[in-house]
């Protein structure tokens, strides 16, 4: 859902390096676009169009080289060999009415190309073009007069952006959003006030309301109890914990460099984008026994958060949200707050995105990198049966990425945490406010029809809804080419008590997946292992090297496939798919998000049911939660965490921290 655009503008400017961290500034092929280099595709468009056309920058982004070409750079590269040419790809609005994709040569400022997309869907939104639309209804006769019967007062009222999606409309469509109101009135929770019954259709290249219905009144919830800030909160409080801080006396063990981050074992790229938020890239982990960095993750991001309510209601139907493709989770990163976003030992680390007109703004602290412990261990064992009592025990030290996308009402916390053991662990939190519906029950025994949700306090209905995050993950697990074996682990029924008393086990199938629609993976419903191996390399003792991911919350669609939501976010059908490597598959909803038709998705890819075996190939790995609200989700929610890990299987000759540091 948007972002309310205003929040932008109140950016706490903090500077703060904790501790003597080496931050040196080498550049990287996949290194986001710096302040210079949006200033250059800015002087590229204004030498290519004449100063009579209007351009509104929707999306900015590197254009990334050819992987070849960055793998080449990393592994081979000298102080003297040139880096791949910086190129962006733009996506831009040209006069309120075409599409246009451009490529920029950021160091001769020039357009490479510039083609017309005539295709279905429409770019993200800008922030721009968000706070413009939201004011509109204010300007709106009729909508004052809705203002006036209702008794609200106009002073009081915050409007938001929705996308409308598509149900079947045949036509190109125009590039119509809903905007929708809440109002505050003594709560800064506008998320838990929302005017129901209203619904103002805007279109965005001609700004102006091109729809209007007032069907009654819903009474707006009360600001009672709404708000969350705690100098409005009033006793009894309950007991409290003393203060807890990590101390590192010596300093942080890792060395930023750029973009690129080196800690215990791990190197990797931490890059920016406004649609996908953070990047890792290059990700490789030292081998102590090989004495040498090897490959694990040539890419991950998140390529689309897909976020459908399940009301029906007039304003509430076509509440699908795709976080990425519409809104940017980049784009919506919150600056985070020293000392509590992040833990007092975390540096900081800031990000750019463009404006509308290509304006390259600056996100403080869009990002923190610390050292977690959390007093866990890494492994153990005592041995009570030796003579003298053994007991081995290793701290669990790992270094987290974190960053936070608020996309309107919900904040959610994405941590990259890398660890010794050489685990990826991805986790995601979800917090901050529900989007509730303005009802006139009270209590639930005066519910009897269908109501879509769940009640939360009285005239509220926190609707239910879902949360379905699709993450790329270029993996190269030590080298290119990969294949996907599906681990089934089945149970085997005994024949008869000659063999053993037994009468079942199970033991483990290995398919090897070879082609996409081999890899396509509803999990839930099978015992299955996902394990990513090179095939070309083998352990001493012959497993082919390999990472496994573990999946944590495992949720699927519960909408049809025929219903027009469900066919734009028909990357959420499978929680696992495997491509081949292809540079403009990025994009699980597609390139154009908004008002998409499902033309351009994972889905639609994978039928050319393309081989993968012993390719470079990309995982997709969908994660989802089926939100169904309760009263402790009131007025703010309490952080919900899931996430997945990728974790080695046979990549090394052992344990990998075997000989970690002992404290
Ligand atoms: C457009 O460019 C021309 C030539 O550089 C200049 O004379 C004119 O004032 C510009 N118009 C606007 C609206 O900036
Ligand atoms: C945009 O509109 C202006 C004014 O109508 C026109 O001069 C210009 O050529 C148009 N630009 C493009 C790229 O169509
Ligand atoms: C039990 O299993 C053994 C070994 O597979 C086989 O030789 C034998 O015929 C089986 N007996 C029966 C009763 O099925
Ligand atoms: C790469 O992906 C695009 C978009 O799906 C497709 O049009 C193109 O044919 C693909 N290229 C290859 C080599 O598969
Ligand atoms: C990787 O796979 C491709 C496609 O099958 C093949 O052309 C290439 O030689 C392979 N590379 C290696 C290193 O095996
Ligand atoms: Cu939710």
């Amino acid at each position: 859902m948007s972002k309310n655009p205003t929040f932008l503008f109140f950016f706490f400017f903090f500077f703060f390096f904790s501790s003597t961290i080496s931050i040196t500034l080498s550049s990287h092929p996949l290194d986001p676009l710096s302040p210079a280099e949006f200033t250059s595709v800015q002087a590229a468009f204004r030498s290519h169009y004449s100063n009579h056309t209007s351009v509104a920058f929707h999306y900015i982004g590197l254009k990334e080289p050819p992987k070849s070409a960055v793998l080449s750079w990393l592994h081979h590269h000298t102080p003297s060999s040139a880096a791949p040419p910086r190129r962006a790809f733009i996506i831009a609005r040209v006069n309120h009415t075409t599409t246009h994709e451009l490529t920029v040569d950021l160091t001769q400022s020039t357009i490479l190309s510039d083609q017309l997309y005539t295709g279905s869907g429409y770019p993200l939104f800008t922030f721009e073009e968000q706070i413009a639309a939201n004011a509109l209804p204010l300007g709106h006769a009729p909508f004052l007069e809705s203002l006036r019967r209702r008794g609200l007062h106009g002073a009081e009222i915050l409007c938001q952006t929705y996308g409308i999606g598509w149900f079947g409309e045949q036509g190109k469509g125009s590039r119509i959003v809903r905007v929708m109101c809440n109002y505050l009135d003594g709560t800064v929770n506008l998320f838990m006030r929302p005017v129901e019954g209203i619904a103002v259709t805007v279109d965005l290249d001609r700004m102006e309301i091109v729809g209007y219905r007032d069907r009654g009144i819903v009474p707006v919830p009360k600001a009672d109890g709404t708000d969350y800030r705690g100098s409005k909160q009033r006793p009894p409080f309950g007991p409290g914990v003393n203060a807890i801080n990590v101390v590192q006396p010596n300093g942080p063990s890792f060395e930023i460099d750029g973009h690129r981050i080196r800690w215990a074992n791990w190197d990797y790229h931490l890059g920016f984008d406004m649609r996908a938020g953070p990047i890792i890239s290059t990700a490789s982990i030292f081998d102590v026994d090989k004495q040498t960095f090897r490959r694990v993750l040539y890419r991950g991001f998140l390529s689309e958060l897909f976020v459908p309510y399940m009301d029906l209601t007039e304003e509430w139907y076509y509440r699908t949200f795709f976080d990425a493709g519409e809104f940017g989770y980049g784009l919506c990163t919150s600056s985070l707050l020293p000392g509590a976003d992040c833990p007092d030992n975390a540096v900081f680390m800031e990000a750019y995105f463009p404006d509308k007109d290509g304006n390259p703004q600056q996100l403080p602290n869009a990002f923190c990198i610390f050292e977690r412990y959390a007093g866990d261990v890494l492994w153990r064992h005592t041995e009570a049966a030796t003579p003298e009592v053994v007991t081995e025990v290793r701290r669990d030290v790992s270094l987290v990425v974190r960053m936070v996308s608020t996309v309107g009402n919900y904040d959610y916390i994405n941590d990259w945490e890398f660890k010794q053991s050489g685990s990826i662990k991805v986790t995601v939190g979800l917090t901050g406010l529900l989007e509730a519906r303005g009802a006139d029950y009270t209590h639930v025994d005066q519910i009897h029809d269908e109501s879509y949700g769940q009640i939360l306090a009285e005239n509220t209905i926190g609707s239910n809804h879902d949360h379905f995050l699709t993450y790329h993950l270029d993996l190269d697990v030590d080298g290119d080419n990969n294949s996907f074996l599906k681990s089934k682990l089945k149970t085997v029924r005994v024949p008869n008590r000659t063999t053993s008393p037994r009468k079942s086990y199970w033991r483990v199938f290995v398919e090897t997946a070879k082609t996409e629609s081999d890899a396509k993976i509803k999990l839930g419903s099978e015992q299955v292992d996902l394990i990513f191996v090179n095939p070309n390399k083998k352990t001493k003792v012959g497993n082919p090297v390999g990472y496994r991911l573990i999946p944590g919350s495992v949720a699927g669609p519960l909408l049809s496939a025929d219903d027009y939501v469900q066919i734009r976010a028909a990357f959420t059908e499978y929680n696992v798919w495997v491509t081949p490597y292809n540079e403009s598959e990025k994009w699980a909803g597609g390139v154009y998000v908004d008002r998409s038709r499902g033309d351009d998705t994972l889905a639609t890819w994978t039928m050319q049911d393309r081989e993968i075996e012993d390719r470079d190939i990309v995982v997709w790995y969908t994660l989802g939660f089926h939100h169904v609200p309760c009263q402790e989700d009131f007025p703010v929610m309490p952080t919900l965490s899931s996430g997945f890990e990728l974790r080695p299987a046979n990549f090394f000759e052992r344990n990998p921290v075997l000989k970690a540091y002992i404290s």
